[in-house]
């Protein structure tokens, strides 16, 4: 899928099955939870995103910051260093590509580049943030985090009630971020992102109460410790199936785009849930 695709399907007929959009991720990082340091170098981090193009994934996420719990934070230059090029390379072939990040200086020199989305975990809290994405006319996702720090996010997570509070958040940060120009919002209830594995589990369960709100739902939950906790897989790569039991009861309540590192598999199981639906 080409960016101008991309951009199409996601204003498309929700109600269709096959319009669950799948992204793949690429962390140019040394420490991401589940693939730190095996994307690091140009040339490993491009070939994995045409083979998750080839495994079926309609846009590549590029990241060059881990926002794993407790991880140390990048600075915007090198964080610039890691992904402009890959996203450049991406571009070049023909992929869509977002740019996963939550400093308005990397969104900037990774939409110069080529990048049609704009992955803001902290929310689009910035007004830089959202005027980049307003300037270059780019979607963006608005990601809930209780606080934009990953190193102590772990310790807000007492909510009134998580949905609620999460739905709250969107919805006023998507209200803003349209108001002020972005041309598309989609959200995205962070999980893992300051929330407990109960709370993760509430945030799916009551997700169409995140769908009520209008824009397209993306859910991440690849891979992600609360799985690990519940069925006792410890390494987060085995952690696929679980996954996938995951994103299609997200899917089920409405989600539109899922996050996921294990393309092929989730590619054949949206197949299969497209034939079903
Ligand atoms: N999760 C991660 C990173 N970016 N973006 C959105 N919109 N939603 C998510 O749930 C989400 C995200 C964390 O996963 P990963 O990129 O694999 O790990 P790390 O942050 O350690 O690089």
């Amino acid at each position: 899928m080409n960016p101008d695709q991309f951009r199409a399907s996601l204003t498309a007929d929700a109600a269709a099955p096959h319009a669950v959009l799948l992204m793949g991720v690429v962390n140019v990082t040394p420490d991401s939870f589940s693939d730190g340091g095996r994307y690091y170098h140009l040339d490993a981090a491009v070939a994995h995103g045409l083979r998750l193009v080839a495994e079926g994934a309609d846009i590549v996420d590029v990241g060059g910051e881990s926002t794993r719990p407790g991880a140390e934070p990048v600075p915007a230059e090198e964080e610039i260093r890691r992904v402009v090029p890959v996203v450049r390379d991406l571009r070049s072939a023909g992929v869509a590509v977002s740019i996963d990040t939550r400093h308005a200086a990397v969104a900037e020199a990774a939409v110069a580049a080529g990048a049609c989305l704009v992955n803001d975990v902290s929310g689009l809290r910035d007004p830089a943030m959202r005027a980049v994405a307003a300037r270059h006319d780019v979607p963006a996702v608005a990601m809930h985090m209780p606080v934009d720090d990953p190193a102590t996010m772990q310790q807000h997570t007492d909510y009134v009630d998580v949905v609620a509070d999460v739905v709250g958040f969107l919805r006023d940060h998507a209200a803003m971020a349209l108001s002020e120009g972005v041309p598309l919002v989609i959200v995205d209830p962070g999980i893992g992102f300051g929330k407990t594995v109960e709370q993760n589990l509430e945030l799916i369960r009551r997700l169409d109460e995140l769908v009520a709100l209008g824009h397209p739902v993306l859910l991440g939950a690849s891979r992600k410790r609360f799985i690990g906790v519940l069925t006792g897989v410890e390494e987060p790569e085995q952690r696929v199936a679980g996954t996938l039991a995951v994103h299609l009861a997200g899917v089920q309540r409405g989600a539109r785009i899922v996050r996921a590192h294990d393309v092929a598999a989730h590619r054949e199981a949206l197949t299969m849930w497209s034939h079903l639906a």
